[in-house]
This record gives structure tokens, C-alpha cells and sequence, in this order.
């Protein structure tokens, strides 16, 4: 029916040149960086256009190549869908295709920033220290070749030949769900251009900039039928929409390479962006109360039959113990930025979590875990340790992946899992039986799980597991409630 109706075109508007190239052009960042560029655009000007590249596969550029790259955002809220067409992207470049152009592209002096949206398996780090894992297949490849696969090699490279025709860095502007994300990124750089050229990595230290930001605003994937439903609605096809809730939260350091005679950046605080010195507490509370929660509602959610995050949140028994996690085990975990009230926080992350107009699927956000959980579960799970303060939910969590990534849920289903460490993950299954070995032989994939941290937890979670596996996750979770 969708194919009769005319194809989604640009306004005619003029249009920005590009300043920004962009690293996993996502749904992600087409719906949250993209409009918050553009509204910064609107209110004071700037070439901040953006060039998209894609490190893996073409499946966004052939979507959006027809429609000279133009796309439609739909905010999803419970009184309705509301399209919005945005024009910041230029192109979008895939990089195996051609490594060359991408890395040209970033080299340009007019290129000032160059954004990431890679996910935290993208940054080729080792989830429990944070160092850029040297034994991964695409940095031992990108250490040895001047065309990049890795987004961290890309980095490296694009800043070499910028250092070599005498341009300045460009801004590294992380903006995916790591603790530090700038400071991280850097680190990496730095390790990949230490072992390449310790006089790049000298230059890279002194002049290069990479502030860390806390980026917030659920995305579900877009379905088959999301894109029929929305070329209806604004009788325009469009082969690759995005849709997502009205909230959007960013938080930037304000730490970007002066340019001569130019911007620096786009005038973010003009779009509603905070712009702070350090994004340390934003980032605290995002990663533990927010990522925190969805990757314990993707385990234990997914584990009952529950599909989404608003399944799974409208649930009683999962509601209560989302306020139980938030009181009793994340909020006092940190210490919150200046003036913000985490009750309120939470109340609102509920009422976003139960927005009924969205899909977000319990499944999406489980992939990945070995790459989520450190930063979101067994951070926070060390510093109550470390308080003495106990926390029987994150523990029941870690237990829920472990059941999760086992491969069956409670009613005796397959799981189709996806993670970075997969292999690895369903080795450690196969080679124990469940229980406590099960337990112990995931708690010992030390890049995932701190040694010391896994010897202090492992009674516990076996506890946990064994009420998971004979009660199933519902019930498991309604014996740890307070007043249960
Ligand atoms: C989610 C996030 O998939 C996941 O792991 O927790 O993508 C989450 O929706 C965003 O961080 C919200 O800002």
C-alpha cells in the first residue's frame, strides 16, 4: 500500500555544510543528536551539516541514499504520534566500503567534531577495567593497518593524517552509555596511537579534546510495520524512520578544541543541552537509574513473557521492585548532581517506562549484557558492598542474566541471545551444568566480572539463581520485596 505514496524529499531549505561527521549513524543518534543539532542550527546559525558513517553494514545508507538522506523522527506519546522530518544528515558513508573516503572525510579542517553513537561494544574495551582490549580481532588488525575497521581506529588514523597536514584535532564527542565516555575514549585512543606513533599520541594528549556527555532518550527499533503505519500518517514513504519518546536529556562537557576563525562547536545550550563541567553525576544517575533498571527489567522481564518495557513495568509485582531498586539499591548509591531530587527523577523514569505508545522491547535491551552490566549493575553493587548496604535486587539481576544468557526462559523457550562475548558466553554454558557451577563459570569471565567483586557475590547469586530457576523470575522477585 506504502509503495504508492510519493517518496520522502528535502524541503529545498538551504542547507548546511558539514562540521560534524558522525560514527554509527543509528537510530540512536538520528533521533536524539540530530534534532537537538538541528535546533541548535535554528536558534544561532553554524555549518554544523552531518555526515553519517555506517562501520559495519549499508543497511541505513541504502534506506536513506533515495531519499537524499532525509528522514522522519515520530515522538511517540500516549495521545498520539507526532512526525517530524529532519534535513542536518549530508550523506552517509559505509566504511568497509570505502575506509579511504571516511578517513578523508574526517581529516577536512572543516571537520570540527566527530560524534559516536558506536554502542559499548564499539569502543573495544574490556568491560571490567575500561582498557582498549588488544586482543580483539579488529584492533590487532587496525594496530597493524593504516585503513581502519574499528571505530577507535578510526579515530586514530583521521587524527594522524589531520596531524600530518597540520590541522588542528577534532573534538571526540562520546555519546554512548559509558561511565566517562570521553575520558574513556580517550584512554583508548591514546593506548592505540601510543602503540602506532608516540609522537601522535603526544600530540593527541597536548591539543586533542574529548568531553564526556550523558546522552538520555529511549529509541525503540524501528518495525516493518512501524514504517508502513508512519508513511500513512504523513503520506510520505519513508524507508527508515525513528521513533521516540518526547524526552531527551544532554548533558556535555564544555571542553571542545578552540578553531580559529571558526565554531567550535554548535551553540548546544540554544537547543536546551546542558553544558556543565564535569558530567560525572549526570552520568552516574542516568547509567544506574535508568540503564540500571531497563537491563534489570530486560533480564527479568524477558525471563516471564514479558515483552516490553511497558509490560513489564505495568506489572505489579515489577513495579514495586523498580521502586525498591531506586530507593533501596541505586539512589543511594551516588551522589546526585546539585539540585536534583532523585525521587522525582525516579517517579518521572516510571511514568516513562509506562508510556503505553511505546514498544521498547525487553529483548533489545538485554543484547549486550557482558558490555552493560559492569557500569550499570555491579558498579553500583560494589559501592553498597563497600557501605555495607545490601542490595538483593541487583544481585537477583545478575542471577536473571545468568538464566538469560543460558539460553531458556521460564516457560521452557529458547532465547535467542546476542552479545559481543557470545562465543565465550555459550562456552562457559555448555562446559557447566546448571547451578551453582553454572553460576561460578560466568562470575569467571574476568573481563566482565571483577575477580575479588565475583568471590564476594558468588554465594549469593548461586542463592538467587536457584530461586530464579525453580520459582521462575515473577516469583523470585516477589520474595525479595520489602513487607513480602
Ligand atoms: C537501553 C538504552 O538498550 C539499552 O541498553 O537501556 O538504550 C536506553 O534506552 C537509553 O540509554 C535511554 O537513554
Amino acid at each position: 500500500m506504502s509503495n504508492i505514496l510519493p517518496r520522502l524529499t528535502r524541503s529545498g531549505a538551504a542547507r548546511p555544510a558539514a562540521g560534524i561527521v558522525h560514527l554509527g549513524l543509528g537510530a540512536f543518534f538520528r533521533a536524539f543528536g540530530v534534532p537537538a543539532i538541528e535546533e541548535a542550527m535554528a536558534a544561532s546559525g553554524g555549518n554544523w551539516g552531518i555526515i553519517g558513517v555506517s562501520l559495519k553494514t549499508p543497511g541505513t545508507r541504502d534506506k536513506l541514499a533515495p531519499q537524499d538522506f532525509v528522514y522522519t523522527a515520530v515522538e511517540q506519546a500516549p495521545g498520539g504520534e507526532r512526525p517530524q522530518i529532519h534535513e542536518a544528515v549530508q550523506s552517509v558513508l559505509v566504511a568497509p566500503e570505502d575506509p579511504e573516503a571516511v578517513l578523508n572525510i574526517m581529516a577536512e579542517p572543516k571537520t570540527r567534531i566527530v560524534s559516536l553513537t558506536v554502542t559499548e561494544k564499539g569502543y573495544c574495551r574490556e568491560p571490567a577495567t575500561g582498557r582498549l582490549d588488544t586482543d580483539r580481532r579488529e584492533i590487532r588488525h587496525d594496530l597493524a593497518n593504516p585503513l581502519p575497521q574499528s571505530a577507535p581506529g578510526f579515530l586514530v588514523r583521521a587524527l594522524e593524517r589531520r596531524r600530518r597536514a597540520g590541522h588542528p584535532p577534532f573534538t571526540v564527542l562520546s555519546c554512548d552509555n559509558l561511565p566517562e565516555n570521553g575520558a574513556l575514549t580517550r584512554s583508548i585512543v591514546l593506548t592505540m596511537a601510543r602503540a602506532i606513533d608516540p609522537d601522535l599520541a603526544a600530540w593527541i594528549e597536548a591539543q586533542g579534546r574529548f568531553p564526556s556527555t550523558m546522552v538520555d532518550r529511549i529509541v525503540p527499533a524501528t518495525r516493518p510495520e512501524d514504517v508502513e503505519r508512519i508513511a500513512h500518517l504523513t503520506g510520505r514513504l519513508d524507508a527508515a524512520p525513528v521513533l521516540h519518546e518526547p524526552f531527551r536529556q544532554w548533558v556535555i562537557e564544555d571542553d571542545f578544541v578552540p578553531v580559529p576563525g571558526r565554531d567550535a562547536r554548535p551553540d548546544f545550550a540554544a537547543a536546551g543541552i546542558l553544558m556543565v563541567d564535569d558530567v560525572r553525576p549526570y552520568e552516574l544517575m542516568k547509567l544506574r537509574m535508568l540503564n540500571g533498571t531497563h537491563s534489570a527489567l530486560a533480564y527479568l522481564g524477558y525471563l516471564a513473557g514479558h515483552e516490553t518495557v511497558y509490560a513489564a513495568s505495568t506489572d505489579p509485582v515489577y513495579e514495586t521492585f523498580l521502586g525498591m531498586l531506586w530507593t533501596a539499591e541505586l539512589a543511594p548509591s551516588f551522589d546526585p548532581p546539585d539540585g536534583i531530587d532523585l525521587e522525582g527523577y525516579a517517579a518521572q523514569l516510571l511514568a516513562r517506562y509506562k508510556n503505553s505508545a511505546i514498544q521498547h522491547r525487553t529483548w533489545q535491551i538485554a543484547m549486550d549484557g557482558s558490555q552493560k552490566l559492569p557500569q550499570r549493575i555491579l558498579a553500583p553493587l560494589s559501592d553498597n558492598l563497600a557501605a555495607g548496604r545490601a542490595s538483593p535486587g541487583l544481585i537477583l539481576v545478575i542471577a536473571a542474566w545468568i538464566r538469560y544468557v543460558s539460553g531458556t526462559d521460564d516457560a521452557g523457550a529458547d532465547i535467542d541471545v546476542r552479545d559481543a562475548a557470545l562465543d565465550r558466553l555459550q562456552a562457559a554454558v555448555a562446559a557447566s551444568t546448571d547451578g551453582t557451577e553454572r553460576v561460578n563459570a560466568l562470575l569467571s569471565l574476568s573481563d566482565v566480572f571483577d575477580p575479588a567483586l565475583a568471590t564476594e557475590i558468588e554465594a549469593d547469586v548461586v542463592a538467587a539463581y536457584e530461586t530464579l530457576s525453580a520459582n521462575g523470575a515473577r516469583a523470585a522477585i516477589a520474595k525479595i520485596l520489602p513487607n513480602a
